[in-house]
């Protein structure tokens, strides 16, 4: 039974806490049954749907942005292998200034997220022509940070336009459980809003409303389901539907975690508009 954390807390990765993704992809060439699959599980993961040369350069463009002593001496770039020593005077993730608020706007990443691959994805679980919105965030976290993504739904943040939405989760690299991954609480985009507001008296961040919790153990023993993990090589992807409940492991080794999120809806909804801007870490959204 293995010990990891999330937010700090231990979760063990075993079978009363876990069970692992469905892997969908075989059902890539059949659209309905995609349509379903997303439909009753909440969520799909695909495998090699981008191209993993392609994922890697953008992980070696952005780890090249940073001083390389944040880096392990005599490792590459595309490895994103921490040294244990954050660069001094380094802005806030994502703020003006830190280097992935350059990423975000540079010229690969902007062709990698709007690759019309993705797009088609989008419209097919969204049944009709579909958009990017312009909020695209760049996640990093690496071992000691001390924060993982709480457990919530992705509605909580966007909800202040149409609920048809999908969202996409890449990882800019190989992410295995000990790199941090995203964790989904299984059948969680059935639950109403009043079977989630218990689960909100259990949070570090008692000003915020959005958070669920950032108890996973909390989460899944008060609804009395698992969250599911999978291993995700380069070049694949996970959709998710905007109730479902998900949330984040600690980063628990050297390599750090990449990755990125992107919302998609339909080109004829009304859109929230805080999601019409570029990221920037200091968008307080
Ligand atoms: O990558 C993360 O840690 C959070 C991503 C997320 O919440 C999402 O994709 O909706």
């Amino acid at each position: 039974m293995r010990q990891l954390t999330s937010n700090g807390l231990p979760i063990s990765v075993d079978r009363a806490f876990f069970k692992p993704l469905r892997d969908s992809t075989p059902l890539l060439s059949d659209p309905d049954a995609l349509r379903r699959r997303f439909h009753d599980d909440g969520y799909l993961h695909l495998r090699d749907v981008v191209d993993p040369d392609e994922v890697r350069a953008l992980r070696a463009d952005y780890f090249s942005r940073f001083d390389p002593a944040y880096l392990r001496p005599g490792t590459e770039p595309a490895c994103g292998v921490f040294s244990g020593q954050v660069p001094p005077d380094i802005p806030p993730h994502g703020w003006p200034g830190h280097p992935a608020h350059g990423f975000a706007r540079s010229a690969g990443f902007t062709r990698f997220v709007e690759d019309p691959t993705l797009l088609h994805l989008a419209e097919t679980l969204l049944g009709g022509p579909a958009t990017l919105l312009p909020r695209r965030i760049v996640r990093h976290f690496h071992q000691g940070s001390g924060s993982a993504t709480r457990a919530h739904i992705d509605f909580d943040y966007l909800d202040g336009g149409s609920d048809r939405l999908v969202t996409m989760w890449i990882s800019l690299g190989d992410c295995s459980v000990d790199t941090g991954g995203l964790v989904y609480l299984e059948g969680s985009h059935r639950l109403s809003r009043e079977q989630l507001m218990p689960l909100r008296e259990v949070t570090d961040r008692p000003d915020d409303p959005r958070p669920i919790s950032h108890d996973l153990v909390w989460v899944a023993t008060r609804l009395g389901r698992r969250w599911m993990h999978t291993t995700s090589r380069a070049g694949d992807i996970t959709l998710h539907n905007p109730r479902l409940i998900h949330a984040s492991l600690d980063v628990a080794g050297d390599v750090m975690r990449l990755s990125t999120d992107l919302r998609f809806v339909r080109r004829d909804d009304h859109v929230d508009n805080r999601w019409t801007a570029p990221w920037s870490g200091d968008d307080g959204n």
